[in-house]
């Protein structure tokens, strides 16, 4: 059940640096798979935030100020102002506010090791593999498709790599005997997998018979930390697909969506 965010507060871009006595802490976020990961993280920790929205629509993952934090021109980063530091790439974040503030989402090396191991490796597994296979299926089919690329090839390929990588977190989830990816603990790996995996349905992946992974998808929506990380910056329903958006709402995020990213693309030679 969604709900409004009691730890979160919105600043500028401008303020992002400013110290303020909410939070030490300033995510740079957009609405989107790798955005919403560091709400739910703070939601679920139960620490306070602040957060600023690098806009897409102004292309200001690309500006020289997000660039000196992020030369990779991505979200997410995250500026610590109270240790004058500052951390971009999702996966380095996570562990690095996980460890900040002491949270067992990140289970300590010296209390379980094999479980700390794991927590690093499907965190760092989601970052180089189900990441990317969802976001190029979505990228071939939301973005390059709707504005007249339309290449089978490369829409088939990466729907099949993020059809494996779904395949193995079902079993996962069935080996570890859940509720949480690692068994009875949610760690960071449930903070990371989720927002790409609640989104199968913008990235035309079917899972419908991957029971495991539905329970655990549907589980996560509930729990009030993920549904309301998924509100900050903003919803985007239509990610999720029916029941969690109307046509409607599809519709216009089918538009919205296709112009938010330049296809940058090259001839092969
Ligand atoms: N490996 C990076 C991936 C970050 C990423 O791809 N971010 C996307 C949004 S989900 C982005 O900023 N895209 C902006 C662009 O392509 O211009 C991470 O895990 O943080």
């Amino acid at each position: 059940m969604s709900q409004t965010s009691r730890l979160a507060r919105q600043v500028t871009l401008d303020e992002a640096w400013s110290s303020s006595a909410h939070s030490e802490i300033c995510c740079l976020i957009y609405a989107t798979q790798n955005g919403w990961k560091l709400p739910i993280l703070f939601e679920e920790m139960g620490v306070p935030y602040d957060w600023a929205l690098v806009d897409f629509e102004k292309g200001e993952q690309r500006s020289e100020r997000f660039l000196s934090i992020n030369p990779n021109g991505r979200i997410p980063a995250l500026i610590d102002r109270a240790r004058g530091v500052t951390v971009a790439e999702s996966g380095a974040i996570l562990e690095y506010s996980a460890a900040r503030f002491a949270s067992p989402l990140l289970p300590p090396a010296d209390e379980d090791l094999q479980l700390h191991l794991q927590t690093k490796q499907w965190l760092h597994w989601q970052v180089s593999a189900l990441g990317p296979s969802m976001g190029q299926a979505m990228y071939f089919q939301r973005i390059a498709k709707v504005r007249g690329h339309n290449d089978p090839f490369a829409i088939g390929r990466f729907i099949a790599e993020a059809e494996r990588c779904l395949h193995m977190l079902d079993d996962q989830l069935a080996s570890s005997g859940g509720p949480f990816v690692l068994g009875q603990r949610c760690t960071l790996v449930d903070v990371a997998c989720f927002p790409y995996c609640a989104s199968a349905y913008w990235a035309n992946v079917d899972i419908s018979e991957m029971s495991h992974l539905l329970a655990w998808i549907e589980m996560l929506h509930q729990r009030p930390s993920f549904s309301t990380g998924l509100t900050v910056p903003f919803s985007r329903p239509a990610f999720f697909g029916p029941p969690y958006a109307t046509p409607d709402e599809i519709e216009s995020e089918i538009a919205r969506n296709a112009g938010q990213f330049a296809v940058i693309s090259k001839s092969p030679s």
